[in-house]
C-alpha cells in the first residue's frame, strides 16, 4: 500500500516538475535553445504543445516567417551558411559546431543551423532567414560546440556587415549580365572579412559571398552568402 502511495507521489512530482519547466519555457524567461541541447528542444516543444493550451513562442528562435514579422519589417535577409573552416576544438579531439545568427536586439531575429557532429570543417549549407527592421542593426554570427550535458561552448563570432551590399542595391543596377561583379569589398580592421568579398548580380538577384574570420577564438572561418528579398510595399 505504501508502495502505491509512493509511486503516485512520484508521478505527481514528475508531472509538476515537467509542467513547471514547460511553463518557464513558454514564458520565454530563458533563452533555452542555448541552455538545452538541440535534441531536447524537440522533446520540450512536443511535451509543451501537448500539455498546455498556451500558444508556443517557438518562432522566436526560428527563421522569421513573413506573416509573423511583417509589421515594421523592411525586408528579409537570406543568409546561406555554407561551411566552417578550421574551427576551434572544444571536445577532446573535435567539436560539434553549429552557427547562430542574430540581428540587433530584436527578439524574433535569431536563427541557427543544425549541428554537425565531430567536425571542425562542417558543411552546413543551410539558408537562414532574418527579418530586418533597420539595416543599421548589427548582425552577428556566432559558432558554438553542441554539448549534451553542459552548456554549449563558444567557438568565436563575426560581424556581418551588410552596408556595402545595401549600398550596391541602392545603386539601382538591374538587368546586368549574369555573374557581373557590382562591387568588391576588401578585408579591413573594421570588418571581419578574411578575404576579398564580391557583390555580384546572379540570376536576377544581387548576392554577396563572404569568408568571415571568427574573433574571440583561437582559429576558424565561416563562409556565407547573403541576398536580400523585398517585402511588398517596402524597398531599401
Ligand atoms: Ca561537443
Amino acid at each position: 500500500m505504501s508502495g502505491l502511495t509512493d509511486k503516485s507521489g512520484n508521478h505527481k512530482a514528475q508531472a509538476w516538475t515537467i509542467s513547471f519547466v514547460c511553463n518557464i519555457l513558454a514564458q520565454g524567461v530563458f533563452d533555452w535553445s542555448e541552455i538545452f541541447p538541440v535534441e531536447f528542444e524537440g522533446f520540450f516543444l512536443f511535451f509543451f504543445n501537448h500539455s498546455s493550451n498556451k500558444p508556443s513562442n517557438k518562432s522566436c528562435c526560428r527563421p522569421a516567417s513573413a506573416s509573423a514579422t511583417m509589421e515594421g519589417m523592411l525586408g528579409l535577409l537570406k543568409i546561406r551558411v555554407k561551411r566552417g573552416i578550421n574551427l576551434a576544438i572544444r571536445d577532446s579531439m573535435s567539436s560539434d559546431p553549429y552557427a547562430v545568427v542574430t540581428c540587433g536586439t530584436q527578439a524574433c531575429s535569431k536563427v541557427k543551423t543544425g549541428f554537425v557532429k565531430r567536425n571542425c570543417n562542417p558543411e552546413w549549407n543551410e539558408e537562414l532567414t532574418l527579418s530586418i527592421k533597420d539595416p543599421n542593426d548589427p548582425i552577428t554570427l556566432k559558432v558554438f560546440d553542441k554539448d549534451t550535458f553542459t552548456v554549449d561552448d563558444q567557438m568565436g563570432q563575426a560581424d556581418i556587415d551588410i552596408k556595402p551590399y545595401i549600398e550596391a542595391m541602392q545603386m539601382g543596377l538591374e538587368n546586368l549580365p549574369n555573374g557581373c561583379a557590382v562591387k568588391k569589398v576588401q578585408p579591413s580592421r573594421t570588418n571581419c572579412l578574411a578575404d576579398e568579398s564580391i557583390i555580384e548580380w546572379n540570376h536576377g538577384k544581387m548576392t554577396q559571398d563572404m569568408r568571415l574570420r571568427l574573433k574571440n577564438v583561437e582559429c576558424g572561418e565561416v563562409e556565407i552568402s547573403i541576398h536580400w528579398v523585398d517585402v511588398p510595399g517596402f524597398r531599401v
